[in-house]
């Protein structure tokens, strides 16, 4: 594939530096006033992963012999380091303090990252290569430091470099802002996939939104859950490279209109450009650096109103620029806005009830960066039929769905290409067919029987309260008047509303004459038009995959059931996976260096099969002593930042039990903390020697954001913080149980809290989670899992063993008839879980109103009411799932067994299998090493 689009001015050589100066002063200052001096200064150019190097066009170089084999070590990374803090500076020159530190640090790993990344996309250019590429509205990438030089290998010399300059390199580490371009498990898995990319050497890409704002920022006040703006750019991003050069019009409004020959053409009109943000992403210990393209918005000159602005009318003269700014603001806690756009020739249309829809039309732009890579290595040779051969469009969800019909207005109204020609090119890239769906679904059910017909296309079309065709239309054409649209409700809409969809088969617009002949599903003037994104993506794609094999078969026999009837083969399942780098060997080092004695070696780092071995030594006592050592290590790395963070003092010998992840009720924090007030019920009934030989000591940690609208999951926040409040300051009950809320949660706090885990819950309804990826780093980290038989735990559970995860809860298969059960007041809670919500009701947890948390928890139908998330159906098997992990607890040598066979069987969620997977079954792309 073409190196970085229109980066010809900038996708030549770069450098690692080797800025050889005479360092008058290693100490953590740089004198007053100085200026380097430069006794020599070599430019190398030295392809970090592979020693190989180059010289830079056009530096002078004036390198000895011996600094062809150069190395970085500590030495000269150090003098980068001072080299950025001098030269590239965004702060003052008198301090090296922590923040410039950071900056200079990064800015010298950035240095030696772009002399692959160009390498890489200029080889794929060369050889023209097919290539995926990630959409994805959301990357929770976190930190890049610490990954990136691990990565390179050079973490030792920096840790060194730093050293020589004052700092750790922890230090320096914690001053990186989280980059959180997202909300969860979403945007971290398309994190992992990027690095999983690189490390296998895949010739990829990835598209996502340069958010100006990360998710917000949660503080736990005494009111609960406050948000705070996250201004993770306030200083500066050192691995961005904003390309000027690199920019796209995203076009919001408009019309269609026709051409000389009747052509139709959409013609946009508010314009907004959506200029490139690249961040190179490493692999491990190899030279392929993945290129993650963020889009941001510029404001294009003419749509700055001067004259209004000159005028005094100055709302006016910013109304497009604020338009263009809203992409910029906050990710995430949003709830659903209606936009009205009308994007394209084919989907001129309102497009409502779909959240933070203006963010989903910058990836428009990614499509249309795609096309310029093809043309660009095309060349002279270009056709358009060799497109799918060069090109496999992955998304993430069906959030960036609109880049489907958006590759099909351009060829079609920028390319000039037939609808046929268009359709046929989009069905063989990775792209399906959404052309003949209506045409599909009255083939498959025949029109003999209307009624059926009439459901199918009800579930299963694109466009919502829009006409049909008239062609279909036609097939429900009663003989006598059967519903007459109501003009003046007609009339109420505008006229651009009204107009007709023909996206499903491309009919012309179609003059309605006959509107007493009612159509089947008829439009309602009083409704939004709407397109079903799920839909879309599902009839649009080539392939259509679940994250976890019971998820899979959710969407196969229930969601998309229609659809898979009508395309069994288009189904799949790709259940997710982890990296590995960041989730054992960077987050753990401790552990992985034991991983590494046990298993001979370190390939277990990208082959995670290796893994495996640790099963024969699963008893070992010498190995299950380095374990439990290397495990407590991390676990008092958990008790001071808790103690640093939010003042609470823990026992690092108590069993370290764990909940992170967004707050949402089917994840069920409430049953988690239910479990716990129903717990320290207990205690307080028992004497202190009673307690102390029944109960296990514990901590109990949850960490997550609750979005900002979500009403019941804030109040859950407050409910924990509530309990742990009164739990904590309880002098009966001293450290046998704390309760902990960690403000802030984010991959950072992941990254350090989760190796010192010993139990995590993945507790979730059955049948709601997609699959979790938290279960899979949990896992690796050898803790120990609680959950539901939901998501990808049904699959750990397989590979770790049963005897090594907690099981409890009602099956997926069980959980409709359980409603059901419900609804016809037939379930009766169990007494313990009565006991509880008197207890919570019963004000020992302060003067707060539980009343609607726990009115939700009861009766049999209404809104917010009767437990929907079956937290009181689950409750009893759960507090005795947990007399079993205190059981298995006591006895810390079948708990490290289990430990060890955790990570063990882990082995299978690596994101790199997952990646092998999707590259073989849906992109069909291999592996490019870079020479
Ligand atoms: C999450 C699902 C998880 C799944 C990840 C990644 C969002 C919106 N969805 O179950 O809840 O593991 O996506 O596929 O974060």
């Amino acid at each position: 594939m073409a190196s970085l689009p229109f980066s010809a001015t900038c996708s030549h050589h770069s450098t690692f530096i080797d800025f050889n100066y005479t360092a008058r002063n290693s100490k953590l200052f740089f004198p007053r006033n100085s200026r380097f001096t430069f006794s020599r200064r070599n430019f190398l150019v030295k392809s970090v992963a592979s020693n190989q190097k180059q010289h830079i066009k056009g530096a002078q170089v004036t390198g000895e012999a011996s600094l062809d084999t150069f190395v970085p070590d500590s030495a000269s990374i150090a003098s980068s380091i001072k080299y950025h803090a001098e030269f590239t500076p965004s702060f003052s020159p008198d301090h090296f303090e922590l923040p410039k530190a950071f900056y200079a640090t990064a800015e010298t790993v950035r240095d030696s990252l772009i002399i692959n990344w160009n390498a890489t996309y200029e080889y794929y250019e060369k050889i023209n290569v097919k290539q995926a590429y990630y959409l994805s509205m959301e990357f929770l990438q976190g930190r890049a430091l610490l990954n990136a030089i691990g990565n390179l290998e050079l973490t030792g010399a920096y840790a060194e470099a730093l050293k020589k300059l004052g700092h750790s390199l922890e230090d320096v580490d914690r001053e990186e802002p989280d980059a959180a371009l997202g909300n969860g498990g979403l945007g971290r898995l398309a994190s992992c996939f990027l690095d999983s990319l690189a490390t296998l050497n895949y010739p990829a890409r990835g598209y996502g939104l340069r958010y100006k704002y990360g998710l917000f920022k949660q503080h736990i006040t005494k009111d609960g859950q406050q948000e705070v703006a996250e201004n993770w750019l306030e200083m500066g991003n050192p691995w961005e490279i904003v390309r000027n050069d690199v920019s796209y019009p995203v076009k919001f409004y408009g019309e269609v209109i026709s051409g000389p020959e009747g052509v139709k053409q959409w013609v946009g009109g508010e314009n907004v450009m959506a200029v490139a943000y690249d961040v190179p992403i490493p692999g491990y210990k190899t030279k392929t650096t993945v290129n993650l393209r963020l889009w941001f918005t510029k404001v294009a000159p003419d749509q700055f109103d001067l004259r209004s602005f000159n005028a005094g009318d100055h709302a006016k003269a910013y109304a497009a620029m604020k338009n263009a700014e809203k992409p910029r603001r906050c990710r995430g806690g949003g709830r659903n806005t209606t936009t009205i756009l009308n994007l394209s020739a084919l989907y001129h249309t309102v497009c409502a009830g779909f959240q933070n829809y203006v963010y989903i039309s910058y990836m428009i732009a990614s499509l249309q960066d795609i096309i310029a890579c093809y043309e660009k290595r095309s060349g002279e040779s270009e056709n358009w039929e060799n497109f799918p051969d060069k090109v496999a469009v992955q998304m993430n969800d069906t959030h960036p769905t609109l880049c489907i019909p958006e590759l099909i207005r351009i060829l079609m109204d920028v390319k000039g290409l037939s609808w046929e020609q268009a359709w046929t090119i989009t069905q063989r890239s990775s792209l399906g067919d959404i052309s003949s769906l209506i045409q599909t679904i009255i083939d498959e059910y025949g029109a003999e029987d209307l009624e059926l017909l009439q459901e199918k296309l009800k579930q299963m079309r694109i466009l919502d309260n829009i006409e049909l065709p008239q062609s279909v239309a036609e097939l429900f054409v009663k003989p006598e008047k059967s519903s007459v649209v109501d003009s003046t409700e007609e009339d109420d809409i505008s006229d651009e509303e009204t107009k007709p969809i023909d996206e499903e088969d491309q009919l012309e617009e179609q003059d309605i004459e006959n509107k007493d002949e009612a159509t089947p599903i008829e439009p309602d003037p009083k409704l939004p038009k709407t397109v079903r994104m799920a839909n879309l993506c599902v009839a649009g794609g080539y392939a259509v995959n679940g994250v976890a094999e019971i998820h899979s078969e959710i969407v196969k026999n229930e969601v998309f059931n229609e659809f898979y009837k009508l395309w069994p083969e288009k189904f799949q399942n790709k259940t997710n996976g982890v990296t590995p780098r960041r989730w054992i060997r960077f987050c753990i080092p401790d552990l992985s260096k034991v991983i590494t004695k046990w298993t001979g070696s370190e390939d277990w780092v990208v082959n995670t099969e290796k893994l495996m071995i640790l099963r024969k030594f699963a008893d070992n006592e010498d190995l299950q002593s380095e374990w439990r050592e290397a495990k407590r290590r991390n676990k008092v790395k958990v008790a001071s930042f808790l103690r640093e963070k939010i003042g609470y003092i823990v026992n690092p010998d108590a069993m370290f039990d764990v909940q992170v992840k967004r707050i949402h009720e089917y994840m069920r924090q409430l049953l988690n903390i239910m479990g716990i007030v129903y717990r320290y019920k207990k205690m307080k009934e028992m004497s202190h020697e009673e307690r102390k030989a029944c109960f296990v000591p514990r901590v109990c940690i949850f960490g997550g954001k609750a979005f900002a609208t979500y009403i019941q999951a804030k109040r859950i926040v407050k409910f924990i913080a509530d309990v742990g409040a009164t739990v904590n300051h309880d002098p009966e009950i001293g450290d046998l149980l704390k309760v902990v809320f960690v403000p802030d949660y984010n991959v950072s706090v992941a990254e350090m809290l989760i190796p010192g885990s010993e139990l995590s819950q993945h507790i979730s309804t059955a049948g709601m989670e997609a699959s979790g990826t938290s279960n899979m780093k949990f896992a690796m980290n050898g803790c120990i899992l609680i959950g539901t038989l939901d998501g990808a735990n049904v699959e750990i559970r397989q590979k770790v063993g049963e005897d090594n995860f907690f099981l409890f809860g009602a099956k997926a298969h069980e959980i409709a008839g359980l409603r059901k059960e419900r609804a016809e007041g037939k379930f009766v809670p169990d007494p313990r879980f009565e006991e509880v919500k008197a207890y919570v009701r019963s004000g020992v947890f302060g003067p707060y109103n539980y009343e609607k948390l726990m009115g939700s928890l009861e009766g049999n139908e209404g809104y917010g009411r009767p437990d929907y998330f079956l937290v009181g159906k689950d409750f009893p098997s759960y507090i005795e799932c947990q007399e079993k992990v205190d059981e298995a607890y006591r006895d810390q040598k079948r708990w490290t067994k289990m430990s060890i066979l955790n990570t063990a069987g882990s082995y299978k969620f690596s994101s790199d299998r997952t990646i092998h997977d999707y590259a073989r079954d849906i992109w069909r792309i291999d592996p490019v090493v870079l020479p």
